[in-house]
């Protein structure tokens, strides 16, 4: 399912693209179901929908209307999304998983948190800076990540240190008092050989290793950005082993960091 040069960038350089993944029709369905969503919540709110015939704008615009009633809503579609059928039969889906197969090994495991990420414009507070997943998940294990619309710079999509993956895992540290993360501290990225800033269109799917670090960017587009993140690991990781796979959903650190949340 996954043909032999990607494998071989996959490896090389810690993650690989494959274009059109998923069909636009497909993505125009996820959009909608959970446009969906933001409609009851806005028509709960005495809000009425603003319509758009392109299903990702009629997702995005309701959804910055929604967040401007209250922050918290945001946070019901961001936790129900994430429990919605079309998710889980992606995450299960017989191609995504002959290709973590590939990658990882025949003994697998889906990890519970399949999540779709809502960078809203101008965000800061969420803002995933510079880290490695494996230092949140620590097994070795694959992000199968897939945009619901053109991202690039301008929108925050991430940025990758290409390679850097082989040199492990790395040190995080809260550096920002604006943002709710742990992240690898400046010296370490200023070291890195070549950082990747990506640029993928809808449906397109970015695969990465759990120990690529990566960076999203501020979100300067006046529409949210969406993607699908759904990670494989691999049961055959020794450490993962021995604590009886049990994938902590995130570190202890991690956990600390997101507790300290100074609004
Ligand atoms: O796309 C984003 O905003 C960053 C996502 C990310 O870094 C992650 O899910 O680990």
């Amino acid at each position: 399912m996954i043909n032999e040069l990607k494998k071989e960038e996959y490896e090389k350089y810690g993650y690989c693209v494959i274009r059109d993944f998923i069909s636009q029709s497909d993505i125009s369905y996820y959009s909608l179901q959970l446009a969906w969503l933001v409609e009851q919540q806005l028509n709960l709110h005495s809000t009425e929908m603003q319509y758009y015939e392109d299903s990702y704008r009629l997702l995005s615009q309701n959804l910055i209307k929604l967040d401007a009633i209250n922050k918290k809503l945001q946070g019901y579609i961001y936790d129900q999304a994430t429990r919605m059928p079309f998710i889980h039969q992606l995450a299960s889906s017989n191609t995504l998983i002959s290709i973590a197969r590939e990658i990882l090994s025949q003994n697998i495991a889906i990890h519970s948190r399949i999540n779709i990420i809502m960078a809203m414009p101008k965000d800061l507070w969420h803002l995933a800076l510079w880290h490695q997943d494996g230092f949140y998940n620590q097994s070795n294990h694959l992000v199968a990540y897939i945009p619901l619309q053109f991202s690039d710079e301008n929108n925050g999509m991430i940025k990758i240190g290409v390679g850097e993956h082989k040199n492990g895992l790395m040190p995080h540290e809260k550096i920002r008092k604006n943002n709710k993360w742990l992240s690898i501290p400046d010296e370490k990225i200023n070291k890195f050989k070549n950082i990747k800033q990506l640029k993928l269109n809808a449906g397109d799917l970015l695969l990465f290793n759990g120990l690529t670090p990566h960076s999203a960017g501020v979100n300067k587009s006046t529409d949210v950005r969406f993607a699908i993140t759904i990670r494989y690991s691999d049961l055959n990781d020794r450490f993962f082993k021995q604590r009886g796979w049990v994938w902590e959903d995130l570190s202890i650190e991690g956990l600390k960091a997101i507790n300290s949340k100074e609004k």
